[in-house]
C-alpha cells in the first residue's frame, strides 16, 4: 500500500553534517521524495508536533532540541517520502527511539546519543503510523509544496494577502 511519511533531519543531524548520509541511507528504500524544504521551527509548531509527549518530564528539553537551541541550528530539514510501506521502511532504517537501544547499523544507532540532560538526540524524525503521518505532513507542509495529491485539498480565494516576491 502506498503511504507517505514525514521525515525531519533534526538540528543535531544538521550540525553533525549528516544530511547527505541520512538521505543516502533513506535512498535504500527506493521511495520517492515528494516534498523537501528547510524550515525554521516556531515554538507553536514544535509543541503541536510533539503534543503527544506534553506530559513527559523531558518535554521542555525536547522542545528546545527541535527548536535548535541545543545545537545553535534554528532549523530542520523536512521531507515527505512516499511509496510502498513508506512508514515501516523508514522507521526500520531510522532505528529505535532510544539511540542506545537502536540497532547499531540504523541511522539512530550510528549517529544518535543521549545527552547528560537525558534527551534522546536521535538525528531523525519518522512518523509512527499513517494517521500521525497525515497529521504531521499537514502541519509541516502546505498542499502546494507537495508534488502529488496525498490528501484532499480545496481552493480558496485569499484577498490582499501579503507575499514576498523577488525585488
Ligand atoms: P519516535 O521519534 O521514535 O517516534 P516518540 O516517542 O514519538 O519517538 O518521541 C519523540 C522524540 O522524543 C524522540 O525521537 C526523542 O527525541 C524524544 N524522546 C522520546 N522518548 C524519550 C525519553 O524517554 N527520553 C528522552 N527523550 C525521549
Ligand atoms: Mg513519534
Amino acid at each position: 500500500m502506498s503511504q507517505a511519511t514525514l521525515i525531519l533531519i533534526k538540528p543535531d543531524g544538521l550540525k553533525k553534517s549528516l544530511t547527505g548520509n541520512i538521505l543516502t541511507r533513506l535512498s535504500e528504500t527506493k521511495l520517492e521524495i515528494v516534498a523537501a524544504k528547510m524550515k525554521r521551527v516556531s515554538k507553536e509548531l514544535a509543541q503541536e508536533h510533539y503534543k503527544h509527549l506534553k506530559d513527559k518530564p523531558f518535554f521542555p528539553e525536547l522542545i528546545k532540541y527541535i527548536l535548535g537551541e541545543l545545537h545553535d541550528r534554528r532549523k530542520v530539514m523536512a521531507l515527505v517520502y512516499w511509496g510502498k510501506d513508506a512508514i515501516t521502511k523508514c522507521r526500520e532504517l531510522a532505528g529505535s527511539t532510544n539511540p542506545e537501544e537502536a540497532d547499531s547499523t540504523s541511522i539512530r544507532g550510528s549517529y544518535g546519543r543521549i545527552t547528560t540532560s537525558g534527551v534522546y538526540e536521535n538525528v531523525v524524525h519518522v512518523s509512527s503510523d499513517a494517521a500521525e503521518a497525515e497529521r504531521e505532513i499537514k502541519l509541516w507542509f502546505e498542499p502546494e509544496e507537495i508534488i502529488v495529491d496525498l490528501y484532499p485539498s480545496k481552493e480558496i480565494a485569499v484577498k490582499e494577502q501579503k507575499k514576498k516576491v523577488w525585488a
